[in-house]
């Protein structure tokens, strides 16, 4: 069991017995008299700082120029689809790239700013899984605030060794080979994404030189939500490239088809480059189901799954 932290135990290293109320209501004064006399943090000079955090950063940027899987968006469906490759596959390295400086998405509140998260059965198995307690409400389940799912499934998803977020960064663009084949001659694969420093990509208008980063990857699983002010980024970029001929849009809210949607319709959109969450609205024209995420974590789930497939064949 953890000792308690307060002001004697770190004078004295020791954990303080917590004992009766008058024996706790003693400790507590001699705790503030320490706080105030004997209290002082390890000795640190300003380079070590600096030095520990850029030799690991460069050392990331390095290992994960090279990954077995880009993840593109740190949303719901981005975070659950990194927490079911991290748990399985100890051996491949996953970089998750997210344009925003706090990973989650839209996740962190459940609808209209309300808390509490709601998913239909049968994602409360997902749950469950990560260790996120819920209420039961017969046919869906409730997590008392998003936050708690965020927080918990972020904690699981960044504990694993094999996996780096790099949040605060953007995927620009995608890198593409050939791949021809006799109907489709200007047919081209995915092998790995382009990225920036989130600041330098919203400057691009007003600043030159500030060229891109690299990733190469075999496999993209795109999850970067609807169309917005970011969202949607990979599957635009494949209309623009012409390897799909339009995207579909996304449609008004019904919840009831939206889910079920997205999950059975989470797939391999172009050789290399898989697609989740409400990325796939666009490319399929699926409704929106607004605050309910069930899908977006079977959606994790199945991409998971899919990119195992692809990787092992
Ligand atoms: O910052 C974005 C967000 O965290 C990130 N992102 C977008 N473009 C990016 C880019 N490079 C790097 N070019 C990028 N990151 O992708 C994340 C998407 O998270 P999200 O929560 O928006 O999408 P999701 O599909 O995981 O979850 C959708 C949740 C929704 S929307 C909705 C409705 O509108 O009805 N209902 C639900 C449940």
């Amino acid at each position: 069991e953890a000792a308690p932290l307060n002001g004697a135990y770190l004078k004295k290293g020791l954990p303080v017995k917590s004992g009766t109320p008058a024996d706790q209501a003693k400790t507590l004064e001699a705790m503030a008299k320490n706080w105030e006399t004997n209290f002082s943090f390890a000795p640190i000079r300003e380079s070590q700082v600096s030095r520990a955090m850029t030799r690991r950063y460069f050392a990331d940027l390095d290992t994960y120029a090279e990954s077995d899987i880009v993840i593109v968006g740190a949303g719901s469906c981005g975070l659950s689809t990194a927490y079911m490759l991290g748990k399985q596959r100890p051996d491949l390295k996953v970089a998750i790239i997210e344009a925003s400086v706090s990973p989650g998405g839209g996740a962190w509140l459940g609808g209209q700013l309300f808390s509490a998260m709601v998913m239909r059965k049968p994602a409360e198995a997902f749950l469950r899984d990560v260790g996120v307690p819920f209420e039961d409400e017969g046919d869906f389940v409730v997590v008392k605030h998003a936050a708690l799912f965020t927080s918990t499934l972020l904690s699981r998803v960044l504990s694993f060794p094999n996996i780096k977020l790099f949040n605060a960064t953007t995927v620009e663009d995608l890198i593409t080979r050939p791949s021809p084949t006799p109907t489709h001659p200007h047919r081209i694969r995915i092998a790995g994404v382009v990225t920036n420093w989130t600041l330098v990509s919203l400057h691009h208008d007003d600043q030159s030189c500030m060229d891109p980063n690299t990733i190469n990857a075999p496999l993209v699983i795109s999850t970067t939500g609807h169309d917005g002010p970011f969202g949607a980024f990979c599957v635009k970029r494949l209309v623009s490239m012409g390897q799909i001929e339009k995207l579909e849009g996304m449609r008004g809210l019904d919840m009831n088809t939206a889910e079920d949607a997205i999950v059975k319709g989470t797939r391999e959109v172009v050789e290399g480059l898989i697609v989740g969450g409400m990325e796939l609205s666009e490319v399929d024209g699926a409704n929106r189901m607004g605050p309910t995420f069930g899908a977006m974590v079977l959606s994790g789930v199945k991409a998971a799954e899919e990119a195992l497939e692809i990787f092992d064949a």
